[in-house]
């Protein structure tokens, strides 16, 4: 595998692979133009169904991001990186076989490493990757989650969050300024070049797509408490409901 990832599968006692009680978990794609708040959506669903303050081997719902899929620039997209002229919000800017293999993996049951990312260096963190050990529920968010068709029919759940374009202008700015070491200058020319073109080519018109469309983002408490009663529900369900049959994971391998 690429970036020197490695898995390790987990057998069961009848040596088939082994989920959470041998069961795919059900897993949930939220997407949404940047800062709509998705990470915040999934910290809430996260919170209300009690995870936050739980050892991460014991968690039953999991959240991962797809920025921690950017792939690894070569010398030449770096410096134009630097330079604010590398777009990170194409489809292309991820590795997104290793997402695909990655959330195969999930479905399988089968516990996975993924990389970290860092925005200051725009490059992925040597030897930091985070365990994701098999959960009953595995939330992956990101700008691009439903953009191809072989990962977004992985899900089987859909978030879009709405939120309208100048508040999440009024959020990012902010946020990269303090979180990402840019400068105002660099996040506007950045924003208005390829952050705002490639969020109404790629990430809108996947919106279609979506089950649940949230307004407002983390604000819209109601939408949250919708979904995380259903998220309940399936968990309540899940020793008499097995979600194994209509796993789309053995729909074909590769994205092309
Ligand atoms: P969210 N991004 C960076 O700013 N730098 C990087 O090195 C990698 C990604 C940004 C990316 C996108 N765009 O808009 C955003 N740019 O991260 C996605 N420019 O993250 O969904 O949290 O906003
Ligand atoms: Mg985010």
């Amino acid at each position: 595998m690429n970036m020197g990832i490695t898995r390790k599968m987990s057998f069961g006692f009848n040596g088939k692979l082994n989920g959470v009680e041998g069961k795919t978990p059900f897993l949930i794609g939220v997407s949404g133009g940047t800062a709509s708040g998705k990470s915040t959506v999934c910290k809430r669903i996260m919170e209300k169904l009690g995870q936050v303050d739980m050892d991460h081997m014991e968690r039953q719902v999991v959240c991962i991001s797809q920025d921690s899929f950017y792939r690894e620039l070569t010398p030449a997209e770096k410096l134009k990186a630097e330079k604010g002229q590398f777009n990170f919000d194409h489809p292309d800017a991820f590795d997104n076989d290793l997402i695909l293999q990655t959330l195969q993996d999930i479905l399988a049951g089968i516990k996975c490493e993924i990389p970290a990312y860092d925005y200051r260096t725009n490059s992925l963190v040597k030897d930091q990757i985070t365990t994701i050990y098999p959960a009953d529920v595995v939330l992956f968010e990101g700008i691009l989650v439903f953009y191809f068709p072989k990962i977004r029919d992985l899900f089987h759940m859909k978030l879009f969050v709405d939120t309208d374009s100048d508040t999440r202008l009024a959020r990012r700015v902010p946020r990269d300024i303090k979180e990402r070491g840019r400068d105002l200058d660099y996040v506007l020319n950045q924003y208005m070049n390829f952050v705002k073109p490639a969020f109404e080519e790629f990430c809108l018109p996947t919106k279609k797509f979506a089950d649940v469309i949230i307004p407002r983002g983390a604000d819209n408490t109601v939408a949250i408490e919708l979904i995380v009663q259903h998220i309940r529900d399936f968990l309540s369900n899940r020793g008499r409901v097995t979600v194994e049959s209509e796993s789309p994971v053995n729909r074909g391998e590769g994205l092309s």
